[in-house]
This record gives C-alpha cells, sequence and structure tokens, in this order.
C-alpha cells in the first residue's frame, strides 16, 4: 500500500500505529493487525518507508501533516487581503517550528504528506507548502472550515488549491478587465468633476465591484439563469446602475442636476419620488439571456435584503399548476451586496440568512458580497463588529468565505468565479468579502480626516486599482504604453457627449403605474354559486385512501360536510371561509401564496391547511389536492421573524403581482417587529418608488383580556400612514365578510392593487354571531359598513349612531343592555381605510332624529381609529349633531395587564354606549365624552 493512500494527517496516523503494531502487534485491534502482516509502507516513488526507525520521524511526519492542514484552515490570518497594508494577524499554527519541524525537514519528507493538487507537482513537502501558502496566504483568504458537509469542504478545497477559478489571463482578457475599471473609475471621477460636493457614494477604492458582477452574471447565464436580483445599499449603487443595470448616463446626469420640470411633478397616486441612490432598475432588455433587477431600497441598511432574495424565488418559480408551488433555484440568481458595518450591525442580516436553506424560502444559493471599505461612516471595526471579520456571522450559517484584496483584478474575479460555480453546483448561499477602502468621505462632502487621518494619508497616495493593473500589464508588455490614457480618454468623451447632449428641463422622473379606475373596488363582483361552493367544499374535504385523520379533527370536518345543507343556517365560520375563499381564488387560476408563524395549523388551532397523518405524519394539503384548482397553492410556517419574513413576502409579491401573497402575523401586534418594512417599503412604495404592491396581512387583534401586547394589532399604525388610497385596512366582523374581501382582493390584483391588513378575530373565530350562510357566500358582496338592521325599522326612534369596528361589535349586541336600548343603532365601520364616506352618509342619513354619534372603541383614546377617524367624521356629521367618543382613556399601553380589570373596563365601555345622556366625569380608564 501506497502512503500517499492516506493524506495529510492520516498518513501521519498510519504510520504511528505501524510503529505501535512494530513495537508490539498486539497493541492495535485485530482487524488493523491483520493489515499490517501484510503491508509495508511505500512512498510516492515506490520506495519503501522505514517508520520504525525513530519516533521523530514519526512526529516530522505528522508536524509537516498538520502544518499543511494549518494553512488550509488558518491560512486566510495571514493573507494580504488589505489593498491599504495593513499587517494580517497572523497565527503561530502557520509556522514549521509550531509543529516541531525545519524547512530542512520538510524538504526531506514526500510531498504526498501535504496532498491536493499542491503535492502533485512538488518534489518534496517543502514545496508543496509553499504552494499551499501562495494560495492561502496571499490577496486572496480562504475561509470555509465552517462548512461541515464533506463533499463541499473538498470541493472547496479543491477550487482554492487546483487554480481551477483563475480568470483567463490572454491579452484580450486582461484588456477587457481594464477597459471595464476605467469605465467605473472614469464614471466617478466625471461627477465628481462636474458636480462637486454632491453626494454620490462613490465605488471608488472597491471598483471591482462592477467586474465581479460582470462574471457572476454571465456566469449563471451561461449556466441557464435568467434572472438576477441585486439587492444593495448606497455604496456603489449609481456605478452599477450605470455599468450593470445599463441605465443609461443621461438618466443619471438629469438627476443629478435634479431639474423641477412642471411636467415631470406628478400629482396622482401620491407620488413624491425619491433619491438617485435609491433608485431601483431592470435591464430593457436581456443581457445574454440574462434580465437584471435591483429593487428600490430605503435608506435603512440591509432592509432590502429579504425583499430581494423574495423577488429571486418568486422569478424563480412557476405557480401556473395546481398543487405545490415549483421552485427551480437554477433560472434565478439573487446578488446581495452589503456594507461591512450594516452586515455585521443590522439583525435582518441574520434573519435573511436563516432563510437560505428553508423549504419555502430557498432561492438555491444567494451570492453575498461584502462591499468592505473598512469603515462604516466614521466607525472602525474596532468599533463595529465582535467577530474576527465583518463576515463572521456568515460562519454560523455554513457559508463559505472568500476574503479578497479589491486591487488584485486576477484574485478577484477568481472568487467571483468561484462563487458562482459553488452556488450552481450545490445550491447555497456564497460570501466574498471584498476588501478594499472608501476614497473620498463617507459622502462626498464629508470630511474623513478628522476621524481617520492616518488611513487617509494611505489612500491620498494609494494608486486606484486601473493606475495599478495598467501598470502591471504596461510593464509585462500586455498593452501599449499609450492604451490606459487612451481609454480615459474614451470614457471621459463619452460621459461630456451624454451631458451636453441633456436637454434643460430634461424629464427626471420615473414611470409610472397607470391610476386605476374609480371605485373599482365596489364594482368587484365576488359571490360564488351555491353548486359550485359545495362542489369545491366536497373536494376539500375528500380522504384519501389510508390517510388518518387526528380523532379531534374528525368532528369539525363532519361539521363542515354538512355545511351547505341548509344555505340559510350559519354553518361558515371563519376557517371555512377562508378555505372557501382561497379555494375559489385558486378556481379562478390565481396562485395563491400564504406564510407566517404556524400558519399551517393557524394559531388558534382553526385553520388545518396541512393535515398530518395520525400514524404516519405524512402530509396532505386539500389546497393542492382538489380538482378545481387551476393555479398552485403554497403555504409554509415562517422562522421566527417578522422583519425578513414580511420583506421576503413583499419582495416576492412585488415581483410576481399576479399571485395572491398572504402574510399572517402570531399576533397582530408582532408586526411591529417589521415596521421598517411597513414605512418603508409596504406603504410608501407607490409614492417613493411607482411599485404597486398587493400584500395582504392578517393580524389577529381584539380585546380578550390577554394583556398588553395581545390585544391591539395597532391599526393607529396603518392609518398613520394612509394617505392617497395607498392601503386597505379593515375589521370585518363576519365571515362571509372575510370571504369577499379575499376574493376582492385577488380580483383587484392586476386592476387596483394596494396592500391589504385585515384585523382578524381570535375567540370570535368560532363565535356563532361572526360565521355566516352559505348563501351569503353566494348573493353577497363586501360592505364598508354595515348598518344595524334591526334599529333600521324603527329609525325614527333612534337617538344614538353607534359607530364600532370589529370584535367590540360583538360585545354590544350581546350585552345584556342590548336589549332596553331600543333608541341605540349599532353600525359597524368594517373599512377603516379607505374611508367609506359614502356608506356612513348613508347610513347617519337613514336616522334623522339622531342626537349623537358616538365612535366607540376598545382601544385608549391616542390609539385605534379614533384619532384618523375624528376628523373625517366632524366633517361628515356636520351640524347635525355632537360627535362623542367612547372608549379607553389615553394611554401610553394598550391594555390592561389584568384579565378582570380588562372585563371591568369592558363592562364600562358597552354601558356607556347606551347610557345617553352621562358624561362621566371621574377618572376613569374609560372614557365617553362629546367632542
Ligand atoms: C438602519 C440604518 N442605520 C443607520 C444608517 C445611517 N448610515 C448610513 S451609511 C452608514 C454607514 C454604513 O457603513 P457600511 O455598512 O460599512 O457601508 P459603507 O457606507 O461604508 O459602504 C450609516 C451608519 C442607515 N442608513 N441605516
Amino acid at each position: 500500500m501506497r502512503l500517499d493512500e492516506f493524506s495529510g494527517i492520516n498518513a501521519g496516523y498510519v504510520l504511528e500505529l505501524y510503529e505501535r503494531y512494530r513495537q508490539n502487534p498486539q497493541s492495535v485491534d485485530a482487524q488493523t493487525r491483520r493489515m499490517f502482516e501484510s503491508w509495508a509502507p511505500t512512498d510516492d516513488m515506490g520506495a519503501t518507508v522505514e517508520p520504525h526507525k525513530t519516533a521523530l520521524d514519526v512526529q516530522k511526519i505528522v508536524g509537516a501533516a498538520n502544518l499543511a492542514e494549518c494553512i488550509r484552515r488558518y491560512g486566510h490570518l495571514d493573507a494580504r487581503i488589505d489593498p491599504l497594508g495593513s499587517e494580517p494577524v497572523g497565527d503561530p499554527s502557520l509556522s514549521p517550528a509550531a509543529h516541531g519541524i525545519t524547512d530542512a525537514d520538510l524538504r526531506a519528507l514526500p510531498a504526498s504528506l501535504v496532498g491536493g493538487p499542491a503535492a502533485e507537482s512538488s518534489a518534496n513537502a517543502f514545496e508543496a507548502i509553499e504552494k499551499l501558502r501562495r494560495i492561502y496566504c496571499s490577496t486572496t483568504g480562504f475561509d470555509y472550515a465552517q462548512v461541515f458537509v464533506p463533499e463541499e469542504r473538498e470541493w472547496l478545497r479543491h477550487a482554492a488549491e487546483s487554480g481551477r477559478f483563475l480568470p483567463p489571463m490572454d491579452a484580450n482578457s486582461v484588456e477587457a478587465v481594464l477597459d471595464r475599471i476605467t469605465q467605473v473609475e472614469v464614471f466617478e471621477r466625471f461627477l465628481h468633476r462636474t458636480f462637486p460636493g454632491k453626494t454620490r457614494f462613490s465605488i471608488e477604492g472597491l471598483d471591482m465591484l462592477v467586474p465581479i458582477l460582470d462574471e457572476m452574471i454571465c456566469g449563471a447565464a451561461e449556466h441557464g439563469a435568467r434572472h438576477a436580483v441585486l439587492g444593495m445599499a448606497h455604496r456603489g449603487r449609481l456605478n452599477v446602475l450605470a455599468h450593470v443595470l445599463d441605465k443609461s448616463y443621461g438618466q443619471i446626469l438629469s438627476e443629478f442636476k435634479d431639474p423641477i420640470a412642471a411636467k415631470s411633478l406628478r400629482t396622482d397616486l401620491g407620488w413624491m419620488g425619491d433619491v438617485k441612490y435609491h433608485a431601483g432598475a431592470r435591464t430593457a432588455a436581456p443581457r445574454g439571456q440574462m434580465y437584471i433587477t435591483m429593487p428600490p431600497n430605503p435608506s435603512h441598511l440591509e432592509a432590502v435584503d429579504p425583499v430581494a432574495v423574495g423577488m429571486a424565488r418568486a422569478a424563480g418559480t412557476d405557480a401556473s399548476r395546481p398543487g405545490a408551488a415549483r421552485f427551480d433555484g437554477s433560472i434565478t440568481l439573487p446578488i446581495l451586496i452589503h456594507g461591512d458595518a450594516a452586515f455585521p450591525g443590522q439583525g435582518i442580516v441574520a434573519e435573511t440568512l436563516n432563510l437560505s436553506r428553508l423549504p419555502g424560502y430557498s432561492t438555491h444559493g444567494t451570492i453575498h458580497i461584502i462591499a468592505n471599505n473598512q469603515l462604516g461612516f466614521t466607525a472602525t471595526p474596532h468599533d463595529s463588529y465582535s467577530t474576527s471579520y465583518a463576515s463572521g456571522l456568515a460562519r454560523g450559517f455554513k457559508i463559505p468565505i472568500v476574503h479578497v484584496n479589491a486591487d488584485d483584478p486576477v484574485a478577484c474575479l477568481e472568487a467571483a468565479r468561484l462563487a458562482w460555480e459553488y452556488r450552481a453546483r450545490f445550491g447555497l448561499d456564497f460570501l466574498l468579502d471584498l476588501v478594499g477602502y472608501r476614497r473620498y468621505g463617507h459622502n462626498e462632502g464629508d470630511e474623513p480626516t478628522f476621524t481617520q487621518p492616518v488611513m487617509y494619508k494611505t489612500i491620498a497616495s494609494h494608486p486606484t486599482v486601473r493606475q495599478r493593473w495598467a501598470r502591471t500589464l504596461v510593464d509585462n508588455g500586455t498593452i501599449s504604453p499609450e492604451l490606459p490614457d487612451a481609454l480615459v480618454r474614451k470614457y471621459f468623451d463619452e460621459l461630456e457627449a451624454a451631458y451636453s447632449a441633456l436637454k434643460p428641463e430634461q424629464e427626471a422622473s420615473s414611470p409610472l403605474s397607470s391610476i386605476p379606475a374609480a371605485g373599482m373596488a365596489a364594482k368587484v363582483a365576488t359571490g360564488v354559486p351555491l353548486d359550485r361552493l359545495r362542489d369545491i367544499n366536497d373536494a376539500l374535504l375528500a380522504r384519501p385512501a389510508g390517510f388518518n385523520f387526528h380523532r379531534k379533527l374528525e368532528r369539525g370536518m363532519e361539521r363542515r360536510r354538512a355545511a351547505f345543507a341548509k344555505p340559510d343556517e350559519r354553518s361558515i365560520d371563519w376557517a371555512t371561509a377562508e378555505e372557501l375563499a382561497l379555494a375559489t381564488i385558486l378556481a379562478d387560476g390565481i396562485p395563491v401564496r400564504m406564510t407566517g408563524e404556524d400558519v399551517e395549523r393557524g394559531t388558534f388551532s382553526h385553520r388545518h391547511a396541512v393535515f398530518h397523518d395520525a400514524e404516519t405524519g405524512t402530509q396532505l394539503v386539500p389546497l393542492q389536492e382538489f380538482p378545481q384548482a387551476r393555479a398552485s397553492f403554497e403555504i409554509h410556517n415562517s422562522p421566527l421573524s417578522e422583519n425578513a419574513a414580511v420583506g421576503f413576502e413583499f419582495g416576492y409579491n412585488v415581483q410576481e403581482p399576479r399571485r395572491l401573497v398572504i402574510w399572517e402575523a402570531q399576533y397582530g401586534d408582532f408586526i411591529n417587529g417589521a415596521q421598517v418594512m411597513l414605512d418603508q417599503f409596504v406603504t410608501s412604495a407607490r409614492a417613493k418608488w411607482g411599485q404597486t404592491p398587493s400584500l395582504v396581512f392578517l393580524l389577529p387583534h381584539g380585546y380578550e383580556g390577554q394583556g398588553p401586547e395581545h390585544s391591539s394589532a395597532r391599526p393607529e399604525r396603518f392609518l398613520e400612514s394612509a394617505a392617497d388610497i395607498n392601503l386597505r385596512l379593515v375589521n370585518c366582523t363576519t365571515s362571509a365578510q372575510y370571504f369577499h374581501l379575499l376574493r376582492r382582493q385577488a380580483a383587484l390584483l392586476e386592476r387596483d392593487p394596494l396592500p391589504l391588513f385585515v384585523l382578524t378575530p381570535k375567540s370570535l373565530l368560532r363565535h356563532p354571531l361572526v360565521a355566516s350562510t352559505p348563501r351569503e357566500l353566494e348573493q353577497g358582496r363586501f360592505l364598508s359598513v354595515i348598518d344595524d338592521e334591526e334599529a333600521r325599522g324603527r329609525s325614527g326612534g333612534i337617538d344614538r349612531v353607534v359607530l364600532c369596528s370589529g370584535k367590540v361589535y360583538v360585545d354590544l349586541v350581546t350585552s345584556d343592555r342590548r336589549g332596553a336600548a331600543r333608541n341605540v343603532s349599532i353600525c359597524r365601520v368594517e373599512q377603516l381605510y379607505p374611508f367609506p364616506r359614502i356608506a356612513l352618509n348613508e347610513v347617519l342619513g337613514r336616522y334623522p332624529s339622531v342626537r349623537d354619534v358616538v365612535w366607540l372603541q376598545e382601544e385608549p383614546e391616542n390609539m385605534g381609529a379614533w384619532q384618523f377617524m375624528r376628523p373625517l367624521l366632524e366633517e361628515l356629521i356636520a351640524d347635525r349633531c355632537p360627535l362623542r367618543y367612547i372608549g379607553r382613556a389615553r394611554s401610553s399601553s394598550p391594555s390592561e395587564g389584568s384579565a378582570a380589570w380588562h372585563q371591568a373596563n369592558q363592562r364600562k365601555l358597552i354601558e356607556q354606549a347606551f347610557d345617553i345622556g352621562r358624561v362621566v366625569s371621574e377618572p376613569s380608564m374609560v372614557l365617553s365624552k362629546e367632542v
């Protein structure tokens, strides 16, 4: 047996064992003994190795093998990845002495001890170790020991050591790199000169980012990818927009001039626009066969990460066929470009990384690039992260990392090629830590030497990567000495020409979506014939042969089976209405994606969209099985995240707006974990970027004595940012209303898309008053206001109209005070926004003798819908009668912590609704006051 059949440390171990066997054959186990009886170790030249000579030889062999392993594992600590020349931290284990050996010892040992491609062409271990050093301790730091799957690690090791991914070095290729980085640099220099001091977040110092993106995108396109989604922040964004997304110089330059042309000031759809370095873009024509999209993003660093990943997931998902949606990661490529301070600092990065291997969220690998300029505004790495590198977080997700010096084009391109190949082969995330510097301050008007005087002294005299690469190519005779300057001139001329071609008031605004026709939502027919509903219901309840339903679910299923027996009985509870709505939407050919914490079963154990066989655990998803479906249905329990989870669905939704995308919060209040997504994307995307999201949010809401955190979804949060009809906020009280609402949303996806926030019930999920009749699903439609049918019959005797929304309505009508209060009409405002002015006006007009109109809510006065409703109601009521508020007093916390206290206040609230004429003056948690 040859020694090199054992690699690295194994060889040392085998020889040590052999030595033990020679000393005492009984000291090794029987199997090993049998092997050694017929074995004399030889080296790779076939000569016999004599391990028995001394124990010292074995130690040297082990030392050499360990040294090789340490270089592979820790070599990146000695790599020169900082273009500004800082000394690498190094590691003692990288020196032979640490392993009890010398260079002379290594020369005397066979190269095979080192193993891998480096050993193949080496005469001895010393030469092989030197090669390893050049690979692992040069301008690239390979950092992949955290990859635990041997096949992946072995592939990475071979990729690093074989040089297989080095870029071609023929004259054309190296000149093309020079050409590209000249274009990148000149763009910044031109802007610097033409618009001095104007913020552009220059790429300079990380110029190689653009050729790296070229390499990844072209490489992936050759392997069949058709859609790249680039999520990135401000740094280098304009350069990437110009050179990767093909945004024209004319458009960019006109945005810098920022003209106020009367015709560019749109007033429709709430259009406000955004600064140029937040703008998104999409290539107009495919590059190769690849479309490239960069979503717009807010200033909030890293917030765009899950959005871009969700877009990539949507782009790679075929939802056109019934059953589960089919995702093909090979046709889509998400690339996220992070900041070196933001990556470790922003929690959403960890949330996004955590999505990477989850079945409902995976993109078959996202490529991450840290645009590492070694500063975050003025903060140093010392201030910014506790990990060794900015990329440290990725290690926990078993993501291979390559740190690369941004001044070495060859190393950068090798890393880029390796990244997309790894992603294509294993379908997993990869991280490229591009280490450069920042030529100017945080922005171009900022003075960096206040805080980084020493670093900026170095930067001031540091040649650009273009200058360095040009010098290398001129010195080795690959290009003529005139070429670098000629390229610079060429690109300056191009920019000059674009600039002088600008019209004085060139249109700088992006095209906006068209304005939906007025009243679209009210016109949608959402009823479904009873026969069709009955058939679908039966199909959803079909029992596949051999499937064992959980005993406790059987009764509910029986009830559901009988739901259509009497069309005028209230047999449709909330969950049934939801399932029938989704099923009929699927039968209409609209795909549905639903996610959220524990949505498959439903937080309140009401949904059971996924059944688990009680014997085998096999899953059954009726909405993927029923024969009437014409599009896919997917439902996934999300990870325990709100921010990234909502961001992902937003991205999915804007990428594929013709699919109904629903996210459910465990309790409505948890959505504040996604506040950045709401403020920066969902509610303002149309005004800033012309996007038209239509994501649905289900937010359990209602005061039930569960304490401050599980009572309120904080409707005020949505009303605060409601303007120009940018969202719908609904708090509906019946299953039929919910059914029609979901169907309406699906029908409006293309015609009048808006985000929909639904405050959904908890205890009322199974309440008989919330249940609806099958007939209501057939004949009804969503009503923004529901008048009090009982009171209408005696409208002349009505003194008070109580307007309320959601669960408190049920508390009112089930109160024992209700029977006696025949002069009170209780009307439900089911849609809080858009404000249902016409419907409310009609309702109020029906009660001519009304003495006061009350807005009644469970929430404190500074929360809930009151502050939003008040001016609108005042305007509507005008001088008909006073407006009164009944609800909890102003409070910093949404509700009481004790159930008993809650009940007392809730009782008071209801009493006051029926207590006409009494104004409570004593200090109380509950107020009744005229306003
Ligand atoms: C969530 C958030 N917090 C703070 C800021 C303000 N801010 C803008 S850029 C920046 C520094 C970012 O540093 P880094 O991630 O290294 O990116 P760089 O600007 O250096 O490219 C800060 C703190 C922000 N934009 N977003």
